[in-house]
């Protein structure tokens, strides 16, 4: 068993600092799929791969892959990573601190022989903020990327534009595939939530992805004078929305487990004088068991539609993604519980109600999420944070995890 140097730590809490820099909107951090600043960011890791003497190559949907060979011909591939893009305004350490870690889990293993190969991957996307879906980067490496290609972000520029328009090839999106025998995939990731620090405990093991829907929501009435035009007369789609809002919450607050969040809410004309005509919304809904997520997502719609009635107004609900529970239990659960168990740390094993590109991953290979405490429970907001310590304990498991994965 090996211990990380101590400076790795620091190395990868400077790493969440410097992108942070690289950001679309100056002083707040805001990273969607390919924005300009990718190329900086890529930049930056790409410096850390060269010491390590890592080979590096950019995909065709952005990913930047950054690979460590076996010292076997013919040995299987684990893949490290989490994702580099961001939501507007958001913290330093969602995503990008999965990514440094794996970098510095393979400066921790020095130059010593592996029986499998390594590839560090920088995810492109995973938050679905421009075009509504996610995980567009880990689905280009288990081959269900080419449906999203044609998809359109809110100025109706497509992904297969996108990709273009960033000097990538769309039409190399099958090189970006895993090939040949892949080990499996293991990330790092914050929890983004209260339960490790209520349980104080600065590690967690996750046991399952909560499952997801999210739909666009566009509410169609009829704009008109706020003054002279009697409420029954109406057609207020943002009455309808506000409607719906309040009642997507209290179903949710009433369903244990299960959360609901219109994130997106835009009225058109949007001036103080007049009934909203259009408005263009979101809909955000999970829970670690599927069935509670699709009946509370069946009475939700079908709520939308009578709110709508009720005022005259039409709604377009376009689903945009569908992700069920991903149980992340199999052999790397195991072993990240050996490896935490050896270093006497406490790991409970919690959900984790955020998405991650391991539940894409786990379709292909088996797949292993270690979470790192959030003292203050914030995420998608830039009071995220880390304890440095909590960062090096996630090192130390990995170092050991890679280890017991290695045979030693
Ligand atoms: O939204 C999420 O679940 C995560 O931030 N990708
Ligand atoms: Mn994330
Ligand atoms: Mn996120
Ligand atoms: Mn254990």
């Amino acid at each position: 068993m090996t211990t990380p140097p101590a400076d790795l730590t620091q190395a990868v809490l400077d790493t969440c600092n410097a992108l942070a820099g690289h950001t679309e909107v100056p002083g707040e951090i805001n990273r969607p799929f390919l924005c300009p600043c990718t190329a900086d960011v890529h930049d930056h890791l790409k410096a850390w791969a060269g010491r390590l003497g890592l080979s590096t190559r950019v995909d065709a949907v952005g990913n930047l892959r950054a690979r460590r060979e076996a010292d076997v011909p013919g040995a299987p591939t684990l893949y490290l990573g989490s994702h580099l893009d961001t939501v507007p305004n958001a913290g330093k350490y969602d995503g990008v601190l999965g990514v440094a870690l794996g970098y510095a889990l393979v400066e921790a293993l020095g130059a010593r022989p592996l029986p499998y190969a390594i590839e560090v991957v920088a995810f492109s996307e995973e938050e679905g903020v421009r075009f509504g879906v996610p995980f567009i980067g880990s689905r280009a490496l288990v081959g269900t990327a080419d449906p999203l290609l044609d998809l359109p972000d809110a100025q109706a520029v497509t992904v297969r534009q996108a990709i273009r328009a960033y000097g990538l090839d769309p039409q190399e999106l099958k090189a970006a595939e895993v090939t040949g025998a892949a080990l499996g995939y293991f990330e790092i990731h914050i929890e983004q939530g209260p339960v490790l620090q209520a349980q104080c405990a600065a590690l967690g093991v996750v046991e399952a992805i909560a499952g997801q829907n999210r739909f666009l929501l566009r509410f169609e009435g009829q704009a008109s004078h706020a003054g002279t035009t009697p409420m029954p007369l109406r057609k207020d789609a943002l009455a309808a929305a506000a409607r719906f809002v309040v009642e997507a919450e209290q179903v949710a607050r009433s369903t244990p487990g299960l959360v609901a969040t219109v994130g997106v809410m835009q009225a058109e004309p949007g001036a103080i004088n007049v009934v909203s005509g259009v408005v263009n919304a979101s809909l955000d809904i999970r829970h670690a068991r599927d069935g509670v997520r699709q009946e509370a997502v069946e009475y939700l719609l079908d709520a939308l539609q009578g709110f709508c009635r009720e005022r005259g107004v039409s709604v377009q609900v376009t689903p945009r993604m569908e992700e069920a529970a991903t149980p992340m239990s199999g052999p790397f659960k195991e072993l990240l519980h050996r490896a935490a168990d050896e270093l006497n740390l406490p790991h409970p094993e919690l959900v984790s109600g955020a998405g991650h590109d391991a539940q894409i991953m786990a379709t292909r290979m088996p797949a292993g999420m270690l979470f790192v405490r959030s003292p203050n429970a914030l995420s998608h907001h830039p009071d995220e944070m880390v304890n440095a310590q909590d960062v090096s304990d996630a090192l130390r498991v990995g170092l050991r995890f890679l280890e017991l994965l290695a045979g030693e």
